[in-house]
């Protein structure tokens, strides 16, 4: 098990890490990373918290800029995206990053070039920001499979790179850390390197984020499902009926349940680890892959949902053993406590089996 130090003398993240880089199943320099892109959340947060006052809400290059999610993009999410690369390039351990708010991966440039790959989504749920919603960083951290050239895949991506998007579009199941940091009443990162998944809490005092949910597991049955039911009737039947059956107490469990949702994926899925229950961004009519993207959105959040007990699905396979096809590709999100995801699947293959 992990070293959990005594708690009079609180255990930092940069403690944690160092103290138990050696039994995850983390390389030694990913301490290196961590330091980058926990220095890099902390950033953000300030920049999040103070949105309103140095007017930093509201669209970026007034609403003219359009990521290549097809959505406008605000001030924060060029910003911290712009923080979290530079918090990881001059980390020195970086190859090639990803980003929800890049069109191309990015290969960091000679001098800096490292080993890694980073996929992340630097602000999700950024529409919420001028609310004063949650919002977060999700993360998660690959080995590069293969050398890549040294300069900026900027615009055309030469043949001869086509390799370096390769080393971005690798299964959850080779993810060596993950993790996600939530802007909320408090500030969390919560993250996992392959042994566990653990929360530390930002004290900002000290400017430190602090041990203080180590080994979080996931309750094997929630009574909370987090859809947007708005898209209720573009949903299949099956999704349908398991609603209704979670609604009306005729589920495995026989209790009724609460619908809890954020509009906000870190504040939803933290919601769901905490207290068990069901999350779903399920495919429909409209979007038949959902909206979350794999890669950078439904691959690390299924690696800690998995590192605390839970499961993750598409809702006909594991999430951590789908390979990317392409960088920003969507997939339908189920996750949550096992029991609850176990019964929507045995629900899916009793419908199948009537096709
Ligand atoms: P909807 C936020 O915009 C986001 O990308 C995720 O954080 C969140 O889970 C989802 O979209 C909410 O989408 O369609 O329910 O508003």
């Amino acid at each position: 098990g992990l070293f959990l130090p005594s708690q009079d003398s609180p255990t930092t993240l940069t403690r944690f890490v160092l103290e138990n880089i050696r039994s995850s199943k983390a390389p030694e320099d990913i301490v290196d990373l961590i330091s980058s892109i926990q220095f890099a959340c902390k950033k953000i947060a300030s920049l999040v918290s103070r949105a309103g006052i140095t007017n930093l809400t509201g669209l970026f290059n007034e609403g003219k800029s359009i990521n290549i999610q097809g959505e406008e993009q605000k001030k924060l999410d060029v910003l911290s995206n712009q923080v979290l690369k530079n918090a990881l390039k001059y980390s020195g351990k970086m190859g090639v990053i990803a980003s929800e708010e890049e069109d191309v991966p990015v290969t960091v440039d000679e001098s800096f070039s490292g080993t890694y790959v980073a996929v992340f989504d630097p602000l999700d749920g950024s529409s919420n920001l001028d609310a004063a919603v949650a919002t977060g960083t999700i993360f998660g951290i690959f080995k590069q499979e293969v050398s890549c050239l040294i300069e900026d895949m900027a615009d055309n991506i030469e043949p001869s790179q086509l390799h370096c998007l390769a080393s971005t579009l690798q299964p959850g199941s080779r993810l060596l850390a993950a993790g996600y940091c939530m802007y909320s009443s408090s500030t969390m990162m919560v993250l996992s390197l392959g042994h566990g998944t653990h929360g530390f809490t930002l004290d900002p005092e000290v400017g430190e984020f602090v041990l203080t949910h180590p080994y979080m597991k996931i309750p094997k049955r929630g009574q909370i499902y987090s859809f947007n039911e708005a898209n209720y009737h573009q949903w299949d039947p099956v999704l349908q009926e398991y609603i209704e059956n979670l609604k009306s107490g005729k589920n495995r469990s026989g209790k009724c349940y609460s619908l809890r949702y954020i509009g906000s994926l870190v504040a939803d899925v933290h919601r769901t680890l905490l207290y068990g229950g069901v999350f779903g961004y399920p495919g429909d009519k409209k979007n038949p892959n959902g909206k979350l993207r794999l890669l950078y959105e439904c691959a690390p959040m299924s690696y800690l949902i998995e590192q605390a007990g839970g499961k993750a699905t598409n809702g006909k396979q594991r999430i951590l053993d789908i390979v990317p096809n392409t960088t920003h590709e969507r997939q339908p999100l189920i996750l949550g406590s096992e029991e609850d995801v176990d019964e929507l699947m045995h629900v899916y293959t009793k419908y199948a089996a009537k096709l």
